[in-house]
C-alpha cells in the first residue's frame, strides 16, 4: 500500500501521490501549468492509475506552484498552424476524466483559464480558494474554447453566463463561479487539505458527468434573447473580430443538439479561428506585451529603486491622470501646481473620474476614498524631498521643463528618479538642466493617463540601467504596458503618428473629405479616425509643437496647410466646439462647410489638383506612413523590436488588436507589396515617401519584421 506522500513520477510534468484513500494528481509545469505536451497525458495516467488502485476512493487534481492550469500552451499554436505539431485534441482525455468511476475533484487556485477550466469542468466537482479566478479567455487570442468549454460551461453555469464568458473572455472570481454553479465549494485555509477532505466526503456517492447535465440548457425563449443581445454587443465592442461570434454560435449549438454534436461544431469553429490571421495577430500581441519587458542590455537582476512615494508637477489633464495611477497602485502622491485655482480644478477632475467609476459599479466608494486619501495637494515643493520619483507633467515647452528640472534637481534626494511626461521633447536636453542626468528618464503617459495602458519609457544617453529597470517594473505596478524607447523627436508613437496625421491632412487637401478619411480608417479598425482624433486631443497641441520645431522644417518639403489655419481661427477641436468638425453641446460631430471651403481655398492656393480618392488609397497612405517610419525607428534602434512598435500602437493609439499592430499588419500584407506601394507614393509625392532602408532590405530579401526581431 502506498504511504501518504509517496511520489510516483507519471511524467516530468505531472506527479502522482496518495493521501490515504485519496489519489492526488499534481501538475508541475511552471510558470502557469499550461497544458503543454505531456501534461494532459500525465493527468490522464494519474486518473487511470487511481482508477485501478482499489485503495483509492477519490481523486484530487491540483496545480503545483502559483496556479491551476492557465490553459493550452499558446506557444504550441504557431507549430500547429505551421503544421509541425499535430492539432490540439483534448476532447478524448477530458471524456476519460469524466468517465472515471471514482469522483474527480478539481482543486483550483490562481487561474483556471481556457483549457484549464475545460479540464476542471470535465471533473465531477470543482473546489477553489476565494482568490481563484476561472475563465475562457480564448477570444482574446482570436480563438474559442477548443476542448468542450462552450458545451460544458452552459451546462454548469447556464447559457447567459456561458455566452458572456466565452464570447467576451473576462474571468469570474470564485464567489461568482460558486454562485453560478461552476464551483461546488470555496475552500478556506489550505486548498489541498480542503480538497482531500471534500474528496473523502463525496467518495462512494453518485457523481454527475457535466456532459450529462442539461437542466440549465433549455429555455428557448430566453436563450434567443441571450444570443441576440450577445451578438449585438460583440459587434459593437469587439468590432471586426470573428472569434466572439464563433463562440456565441458554439454555445448556441450546445442548446440545440447532443453534447458530441456540439463538440464537433465547436471543434470546427475552433480550427477555423486558430488558423485565422486575426488569431495570429492576437497571439502576437499577447506575447509581445510580455516581450517588451525584456531589455537586452538590462539584466533581469538589475538593482531597482523602491518607489514608495511619488510627486507630480502639474494638475492638468495629464498630471491628474498620472497621479491617479500612483494612487490606484497604493503609492502616496503629491501634486504641485502654481495656483490654488489650478490645484482645485485638477483635484476636482480626479474626484469626478473616481466618482464616474463608482457610478458605473467599477469601484466601491471605500476604495475611491482610499485612493483620494493617497493624494496630497501643494503649491510648493514641500514633501518633494522625500519622493522616490518626481514626474513633471507641465506645458510642452522646453524652457519651462528645464527650469523645473533644475529646481527639482536641487530638492530631490539623490536616489529620486526625475521623470518627464514629455510627449516629444529631447530627454537629454531636459537632463542637461540637472546634475544627475543618470536619474532622468521619460515617462510618457497617454491621455487619458489613468485609462490608457501604454507608458512610453524614454531612455536618455545618461539614464542609468537601474532607473530603466525601476521604470519597467513601475509600469507593471501602475497597471501599464511599459515600452522602452530611445530619445528622438516623438520617440516611437508620436514620431510615427506625425507621418500618419500628415498623410491624412494631405489626403483632404488632395480631394478626400474629412469624413471619408476618418471613416476609411474607422472601418480599417482604428478606434477613431485621425482628424477626429486631432479634434479630441486638441489641434493646438500639434500646433504648439510645430511652432517649437518650425526652425527644423526642411525648405521645399510639403507640409500640411489646414490644421494651422484652423488653429489660427481658434478651432482647436472638441474643446472649442469646432475643429475639423463642428460639435454640438453633446460634442456630437458634424461636417462643417466652413472647413470644406477652407480646404478647397488652401489647396487651390497651393496649386494642388483635387481628385476623387479611394478608401484603399487612404488606408495605404496613412498606415504605410506608420510602417515606413516604424522601419526607420527600428533601424535607428529607437525601438528594440518591431513588436515593441506594435505594442505601442495597440496600447496607445487604438490600432485594432486583431491586426496585431502596424508592423505585424505589414508582414501579413507582405513587405514586397508594402514596398511596391511606397515606391508608387514616392514617385507621386516625393522624398517624404522614400522607402526606409530596412524595409527595402527586408522586402528584397523576402523577409518580415518578425524575422528581424528573431535575429
Ligand atoms: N501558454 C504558454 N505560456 C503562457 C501561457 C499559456 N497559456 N500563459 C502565460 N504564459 C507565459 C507568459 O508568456 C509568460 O512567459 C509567463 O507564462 C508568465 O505569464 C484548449 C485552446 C495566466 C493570468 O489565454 O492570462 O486554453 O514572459 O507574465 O501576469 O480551449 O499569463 O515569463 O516567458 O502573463 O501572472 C487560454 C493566458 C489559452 C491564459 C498569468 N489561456 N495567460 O498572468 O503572468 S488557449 C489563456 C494569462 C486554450 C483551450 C484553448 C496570464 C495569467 P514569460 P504572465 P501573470
Amino acid at each position: 500500500m502506498l504511504k501518504k506522500g509517496t511520489l510516483l513520477k507519471m511524467s516530468e510534468l505531472v506527479k502522482y501521490t496518495r493521501d490515504g484513500n485519496v489519489a492526488i494528481v499534481t501538475i508541475e509545469n511552471p510558470p502557469v501549468n499550461a497544458l503543454s505536451p505531456g501534461v494532459p497525458e500525465g493527468i490522464l495516467e494519474g486518473i487511470e492509475k487511481a482508477g485501478a488502485d482499489r485503495e483509492v476512493g477519490a481523486i484530487v487534481v491540483i496545480g503545483g506552484g502559483r496556479t491551476f492550469i492557465a490553459g493550452a500552451d499558446i506557444k504550441e499554436f504557431g507549430k500547429i498552424t505551421a503544421g509541425t505539431r499535430p492539432r490540439l485534441t483534448l476532447y478524448p482525455a477530458l471524456l476519460k476524466i469524466e468517465d472515471s468511476k471514482k469522483p474527480v475533484v478539481m482543486a483550483i487556485h490562481g487561474t483556471a483559464f481556457g483549457g484549464g477550466l475545460e479540464v476542471a469542468m470535465a471533473g465531477h466537482y470543482r473546489v477553489a480558494v476565494a482568490s481563484a479566478q476561472v475563465g475562457q479567455p480564448e477570444v482574446k487570442l482570436g480563438i474559442i474554447p477548443g476542448a468542450g468549454g462552450t458545451q460544458r460551461l452552459p451546462r454548469l453555469a447556464g447559457v447567459a453566463k456561458a455566452v458572456e464568458m466565452c464570447a467576451f473572455g473576462e474571468p469570474v472570481d470564485a464567489k461568482t463561479a460558486l454562485a453560478c454553479g461552476i464551483l461546488d465549494k470555496i475552500i478556506d485555509g489550505d486548498l489541498l487539505q480542503g480538497a482531500v477532505k471534500f474528496a473523502r466526503e463525496v467518495t462512494g456517492k453518485l457523481a454527475y458527468k457535466t456532459r450529462e447535465r442539461g437542466e440549465k440548457l433549455h429555455d428557448a425563449g430566453r436563450n434567443e434573447t441571450v444570443f441576440a443581445v450577445a451578438r449585438e454587443h460583440a459587434r459593437r465592442t469587439k468590432r471586426g473580430q470573428t472569434a466572439p461570434l464563433a463562440a456565441i454560435e458554439a454555445v448556441e449549438v450546445a442548446t440545440r443538439g447532443s453534447f458530441l454534436d456540439g463538440c464537433d461544431r465547436e471543434q470546427s469553429l475552433f480550427q477555423e479561428c486558430l488558423f485565422s490571421t486575426q488569431s495570429k495577430a492576437l497571439i502576437h500581441a499577447f506575447f509581445g506585451e510580455r516581450m517588451v519587458a525584456k531589455i537586452p542590455d538590462i539584466p533581469k537582476d538589475t538593482k531597482t529603486y523602491d518607489i514608495k512615494k511619488a510627486a507630480v508637477i502639474g494638475a492638468g489633464t495629464m498630471g491628474g491622470g498620472i497621479a491617479m495611477n500612483y494612487a490606484n497602485a497604493g503609492i502616496p502622491v503629491i501634486i504641485k501646481e502654481t495656483t490654488q485655482e489650478a490645484l482645485d480644478k485638477g483635484f476636482a477632475i480626479i474626484k469626478k473620474n473616481y466618482q464616474n467609476s463608482v457610478n458605473k459599479g467599477k469601484l466601491s466608494p471605500e476604495t475611491m476614498q482610499l485612493r483620494l486619501d493617497k493624494v496630497t495637494l501643494g503649491l510648493t515643493y514641500g514633501g518633494f524631498e522625500q519622493a522616490d520619483i518626481i514626474v513633471e507633467a507641465v506645458f510642452e515647452g522646453m524652457a519651462l521643463k528645464k527650469q523645473i528640472f533644475s529646481e527639482i534637481d536641487k530638492i530631490a534626494k539623490p536616489e529620486c528618479i526625475l521623470a518627464s511626461n514629455t510627449s516629444t521633447l529631447d530627454i537629454d536636453e531636459i537632463a542637461s538642466a540637472t546634475k544627475r542626468p543618470q536619474m532622468v528618464i521619460g515617462h510618457h503617459f497617454f491621455s487619458p493617463a489613468n485609462v490608457m495602458k501604454l507608458l512610453e519609457i524614454v531612455r536618455g544617453k545618461a539614464t542609468s540601467k537601474e532607473v530603466i529597470a525601476t521604470s519597467m517594473g513601475l509600469a507593471k505596478k501602475l497597471n501599464k504596458v511599459g515600452v522602452l524607447a530611445g530619445n528622438c523627436r516623438g520617440f516611437i508613437g508620436n514620431r510615427m503618428i506625425h507621418c500618419y496625421g500628415r498623410e491624412a491632412q494631405f489626403l483632404v487637401e488632395e480631394g478626400a473629405t474629412v469624413e471619408q478619411v476618418d471613416t476609411a480608417l474607422y472601418d480599417f479598425g482604428l478606434a477613431m479616425g485621425p482628424l477626429a482624433m486631432g479634434d479630441l486631443a486638441g489641434l493646438d497641441v500639434g500646433w504648439r509643437i510645430r511652432k517649437e520645431f518650425k526652425h527644423l522644417e526642411k525648405p521645399g518639403v510639403r507640409v500640411p496647410l489646414v490644421a494651422d489655419q484652423l488653429c489660427e481661427m481658434g478651432r482647436y477641436g472638441q474643446k472649442t466646439g469646432a475643429g475639423w468638425y463642428k460639435y454640438d453641446q453633446n460634442r456630437t460631430p458634424s461636417g462643417d462647410p466652413v472647413v470644406t471651403a477652407l480646404i478647397e481655398k488652401l489647396a487651390r492656393g497651393a496649386g494642388i489638383e483635387r481628385r476623387t480618392i479611394s478608401n484603399d488609397e487612404i488606408v495605404d497612405r496613412t498606415i504605410y506612413a506608420l510602417v515606413n517610419e516604424g522601419a526607420r525607428i527600428l533601424e535607428e534602434g529607437i525601438a528594440l523590436r518591431a513588436v515593441d512598435i506594435d505594442i505601442v500602437y495597440l496600447n496607445g493609439y487604438g490600432f485594432p488588436v486583431w491586426r496585431g499592430g502596424p508592423m505585424f499588419y505589414a508582414d501579413t500584407v507582405g513587405l514586397t507589396n508594402v514596398l511596391k506601394k511606397i515606391q508608387e507614393f514616392e514617385k507621386r509625392h516625393g522624398e517624404l515617401w522614400a522607402p526606409a532602408p530596412l524595409l527595402k532590405k527586408l522586402a528584397e530579401q523576402g523577409k518580415t519584421f518578425a524575422s528581424f526581431d528573431a535575429t
